[in-house]
């Protein structure tokens, strides 16, 4: 069955939302490399630990900065591990301890962070800073402490990971295209494409593009490249195309960006990710494409170079992973009959909303804690005078003729990556539409328009189906009826608003779960996503929302079945990391 999750954009934000991008790359240098020296590969990587004490998180081992540090439980059983992001090889260690050392300890690698090889041990570490010789090879690094030297913990400034091979191990390459500016034979700059210029291939942002031009452009062939700055060994090219893909086309390097040679050849490209394993030597990196997909031109949301030389920027370090064991944001709704939402943690969106709804929110009139620990959106039959909606088939009114509640974290709390799950009892009847779901913080934060934010859907109900919820994902090459999602529906055909459930979602760099009531009912593999559907646009801050819809395009208006007031239950609302 198909997901049917909807836009959810907030009308009067869809103004703002047209204005550009606001945010700028922040580059800087890299420097030089030695030949064959030792390289640092863990900074700014994820890191993740088996304790925290206090402020003294993972990251802080690996943020290249002697004054912060991670620092454990005070028991000895406790690791930190770093995600070096693809298969490593690992030449040496450096162990920059505080004086909470280890005396006893192993390292470890592993290609899965769940098998793990000792690379070295010893029960006679001798604190300071270790640099320790080491062979092997993982996607994973672990300190895996097994005897204290001190009461407190373990605690490290610095757990520094290098490779030694100067970068000809396979898997030892990086991204060498991050924050060039590229060429193009044209490019697409008007009100229907949004930032298309080249360097939107390079930026690392999967919800950006490069699209060739509708004047001129759309004919064969079409092509962009990259300027690496140096000269560069490339062994991989990631191709994350738009529907508008080529079915045949050359990747060419050249030394002086003139005179081309060609690493590989294909007439049966398959759009969507390409990840294409090549060999060559070069400066200027450059898709030659002879044959279109279809009737418009070429569109690439990222087009990856990697390899060893060139002028690599350093791209900024991605989230680390949850370990889904730490709550970050609970909110058990346990305050007095009639209080409103907690204003440290939930604020109330008002006005009319998108989709073409029918309700008013208020200003908390319609959210209240209910004193029996639960939280309430109740929509009503109510008329907002002044305001404007569309036509309300039951009065024929065009002022708002319902009022409810929607609640955002915004500005309070905002996270990537994390298992949050909610107990929620729905609303029923023809016409309403609960939802429980979250919105990139950049919609906000930099006026990005929807979807290119990301948009995840937990939970949505409607009315007319009292029996099945959805859960879906919607992104700019997946959204509104399109999106990626799945529905669920109970056993024995039993109503949803009859009774309180649990919707969650455990969300990391790998993927997403979804679960009603512990029963997985949709699963989003990102690289199957990204191979089937388009970009995962879900590796930045989210924020939670919370929102009882009265009509809109999905759900219908209410009609004389639809009974008010419905009230939207909460229980709890809870994130971990
Ligand atoms: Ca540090
Ligand atoms: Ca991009
Ligand atoms: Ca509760």
């Amino acid at each position: 069955m198909e997901a049917r999750g909807t836009p959810r954009l907030r009308g009067a934000l869809a103004v703002m939302a047209a204005v550009a991008l606001l945010f700028t790359l922040s580059v800087a240098l890299a420097p030089e490399r030695a030949a064959a020296a030792a390289r640092l590969v863990s900074q700014g990587k994820p890191a993740t630990a088996s304790s925290t004490e206090a402020l003294f998180t993972a990251p802080s081992a690996v943020d290249g900065d002697t004054s912060t540090r991670w620092s454990s439980a005070f028991t000895d059983d406790e690791w930190i591990r770093v995600d070096l992001g693809a298969s490593t090889s690992i030449g040496q260690v450096v162990l920059n301890w505080e004086a909470a050392y280890a005396k006893g300890y192993r390292l470890e690698v592993s290609d899965n962070g769940t098998d793990w090889r000792t690379i070295h041990s010893t029960t006679t570490g001798p604190g300071g800073v270790e640099t320790l010789t080491v062979s092997g090879t993982g996607r994973y690094v672990r300190m895996h402490g097994t005897e204290r030297a001190t009461p407190w913990g373990y605690s490290l400034h610095e757990f520094q990971i290098y490779t030694t091979t100067g970068g000809t191990a396979p898997g030892d390459d990086v991204l060498l295209s991050y924050g060039k500016t590229g060429s193009a034979s044209t490019s697409q700059h008007d009100g229907t494409c949004w930032e298309c210029s080249p360097e939107k291939a390079f930026d690392r942002d999967p919800a950006s593009r490069w699209a060739t031009s509708p004047e001129g452009g759309w004919t064969d062939p079409g092509w962009i490249a990259v300027d690496l700055g140096a000269r560069a060994e490339i062994d991989r090219v990631v191709l994350q195309w738009d529907p508008a893909y080529a079915r045949a086309y050359r990747i060419e390097v050249s030394d002086n960006g003139t005179d081309w040679t060609v690493i590989h050849e294909t007439t049966t490209g398959t759009g969507f990710k390409e990840t294409l394993n090549v060999s060559g030597t070069g400066r200027h990196v450059r898709l030659y494409a002879t044959q279109r997909s279809g009737e418009y031109g070429y569109s690439l949301w990222e087009f990856q170079v990697w390899g060893t030389g060139g002028a690599p920027v350093p791209a900024p370090p991605l989230p680390a992973d949850p370990t889904y064991d730490r709550l970050v944001f609970s909110d058990e709704f346990n305050g007095p009959a009639g209080t409103a939402p907690d204003p440290a943690k939930w604020v109330p969106e008002t006005g009319t909303g998108p989709n073409n709804e029918l309700e008013y929110y208020t200003n908390n009139k319609n959210a209240a804690q209910d004193g029996n620990g639960s939280l309430v959106l109740e929509a009503r039959r109510e008329e907002t005078p002044g305001s404007a909606c569309p036509p309300d088939p039951l009065s024929g009114s065009t002022t708002c003729q319902y009022t409810s509640a929607r609640l955002n974290t915004y500005g309070k709390f905002q996270f990537t990556y994390g298992r949050v799950e909610a107990r929620i009892k729905v609303s029923g009847t023809q016409g309403l539409w609960p939802a429980f779901w979250m919105l990139g913080a950049d919609y906000f934060d930099q006026g990005r328009p929807w979807p290119y934010t990301g948009e995840i859907d937990i939970m949505e109900h409607v009315g007319k189906e009292p029996n099945t919820t959805y859960s879906t994902l919607h992104a700019p090459a997946y959204n509104g009826a399109a999106g990626y999602g799945a529905p669920y529906s109970l056993p024995g055909g039993a109503n949803f608003a009859d009774d309180f459930h649990t919707f969650a979602v455990d969300w990391n760099s790998e993927g997403m779960t979804f679960r009603v009531d512990g029963n997985v009912t949709h699963t989003v593999d990102r690289e199957e996503l990204e191979s089937t559907r388009g970009p995962w646009v879900f590796d930045h801050d989210f924020f939670l929302i919370l929102n009882n819809a009265v009509g809109g395009d999905w759900p219908g208006p209410p009609d004389a079945t639809t009974r008010f007031p419905q009230k939207m239950s909460i229980d709890y609302v809870k994130v971990w990391q």
